[in-house]
């Protein structure tokens, strides 16, 4: 028996050519206006020129492959941009596996976030009339391994700070999301409390909070707060020392380097506080073995 390992994460453009139909793909379709574009196009190249996020995709699924080794090929599929989720289920079909397990490169659960991909890749292997069984990993950020990963990450971005001084504190952040999912009973929200409380109490940080960041501008109340309003209300309190974690991404891209590195390091010179972010699991080997045991523990061997 041969089984896909399908790792799906957010894409990125290729070339700065690519970014308007990336734009308009997140948009579902929609594309946006001239200034939101040059927004765009200005972000990236306020990191570098483009998101590092497809190579390290790539990358990590390299890795992973390697150390599930036998009986297990992995494959990388995109939420919006090449190569699709779509593209890479035609590849599984042709390279006839009889089982895909699809991980999702992002460890909790939303019906707009792993929702969405699940949703692409039973989409496309129904539109192909592939036979192949699918068992996709709702979630993992509870995974133990993933939470001592985490917390061993959180404990070198505190480094010499004394994390039980009350002037120090742990922002743990992630991806907001408009504010109606709530209405739908969706667990977001409640697994990235329950994550953030999780790696604090391992990594023996007792001062923490968690805060959304990367809102859009949809027309529509995304959830909060956002992690610049808590930065400078932490400051407000005589707060001095501060470590963003973005437990929702696994990888670098623009909303760590530009969100995080640009914007709340902007925030805190501003404030006149420290503001130091854990490092991102990007192709660390502790990061691989952790994500291999996610994709055993599914596969039951
Ligand atoms: O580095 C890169 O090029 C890609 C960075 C990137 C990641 C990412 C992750 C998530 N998003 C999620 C939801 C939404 C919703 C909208 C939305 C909009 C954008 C825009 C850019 C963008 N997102 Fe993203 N997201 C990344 C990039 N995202 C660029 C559009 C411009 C802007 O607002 O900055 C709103 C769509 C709409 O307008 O209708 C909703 C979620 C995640 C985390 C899970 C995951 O990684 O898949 C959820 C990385």
């Amino acid at each position: 028996m041969s089984t896909a390992v399908l790792c799906m994460a957010y894409g990125g453009p290729r070339s700065t050519d690519e970014v308007e139909a990336y734009y308009t793909d997140i948009r579902g379709g929609r594309k946006p206006s001239p200034e939101a574009l040059a927004d765009l196009v200005a972000r990236y190249e306020r990191i570098g020129g483009l998101s590092p996020l497809p190579q390290i995709t790539q990358r990590q699924a390299a890795a992973l492959g390697d150390e599930l080794g036998d009986g297990y090929q992995t494959y990388v599929g995109m939420k919006h941009w090449h190569p699709f989720v779509r593209e890479a289920v035609e590849q599984i079909a042709a390279d006839g596996h009889d089982r895909v397990i699809g991980l999702v490169l992002a460890p909790h659960y939303s019906k707009m976030s792993i929702g969405g991909y699940e949703q692409r890749l039973r989409a496309a292997t129904e539109a192909i009339g592939a036979t192949f069984r699918v068992d996709m990993i709702p979630f993992w950020y509870d995974n133990p391994g993933f939470v001592r990963f985490a917390a061993e990450n959180l404990r070198a971005a505190l480094g010499d700070w004394d994390a039980e001084d009350t002037t120090t504190r742990v922002f743990f952040s992630a991806h907001s999301l408009p504010e109606r999912i709530l209405a739908d009973g969706d667990p977001y929200q409640d697994q990235l409390l329950d994550s953030s409380g999780l790696i604090a109490a391992v990594a023996g940080a007792p001062n923490w909070e968690f805060a959304f960041q990367s809102q859009s501008h949809t027309g529509e109340p995304w959830l909060g707060p956002d992690v610049l309003t808590s930065l400078a209300a932490f400051c407000s309190r005589g707060g001095k020392r501060a470590v963003v974690a973005p437990i929702g991404f696994v990888a670098d891209h623009l909303e760590v380097l530009y969100d995080i590195d640009v914007e709340c390091v902007e925030k805190a010179a501003e404030l006149g506080i420290d503001l130091r972010r854990t490092a991102s699991p990007n192709d660390d080997p502790r990061f691989i073995s952790v994500l291999a045991g996610v994709v055993r523990s599914r596969s039951g061997r």
